[in-house]
């Protein structure tokens, strides 16, 4: 794979199975990419030489998906002006609603787009990155024409099977 663009950065391996989504979405539209883990309260010495390098080494667009008190995605765009989608894991006791005030209520002036909790989120962290990416690459661009055409595709043949079952 060639240089990787985006980065998708974890709290903890065990927010991976809630990930597979993102990462797999990033493959199937070709996109090079890295799946690190690391921690805002763990290790974060490495969240942040990772992301204050990340722009220089090429990166475009930062994923960072954590669970409970998420500070990751926060702490990443404290130190990056690369845009950063925050994904709020689901998981211990609040089930994903703590992890995402954390994600979502950033302070003016250091901007998270915060996606939906979840296995949801993570899908759409990617769609979203590849959104970014569409912008200024013709070939994820015209992927992504053909997948939004796909969806809907698929949208209406689910419509018409429910109508022919109807009668
Ligand atoms: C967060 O703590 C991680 O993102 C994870 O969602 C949660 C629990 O981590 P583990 O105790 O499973 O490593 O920082």
């Amino acid at each position: 794979m060639s240089q990787p663009v985006v980065a998708i950065i974890m709290g903890s391996k065990s927010d991976y199975p809630k990930l597979q989504s993102c990462v797999q979405i990033l493959k199937d539209f070709g996109v090079p990419h890295t799946v690190r883990v690391m921690s805002a309260h763990r290790t974060p010495a490495v969240v942040m030489d990772f992301t204050t390098s990340a722009k220089a080494n090429g990166y475009q667009v930062i994923i960072a998906a954590a669970g409970v008190a998420a500070h990751l995605a926060g702490v990443v765009a404290a130190h990056t002006p690369l845009p950063v989608i925050g994904i709020p894991v689901n998981g211990g006791p609040l089930n994903g609603i703590d992890a995402l005030l954390a994600t979502v209520q950033m302070p003016g002036g250091i901007p998270v787009a915060t996606t939906a909790i979840g296995s949801m989120g993570a899908k759409n962290a990617a769609l979203l990155a590849i959104r970014i990416l569409a912008l200024k690459d013709t070939d994820i661009a015209d992927k992504l024409d053909a997948y939004t055409e796909d969806m809907a595709a698929t949208v209406m043949a689910a419509d018409a099977e429910l109508q022919a079952e109807l009668g």
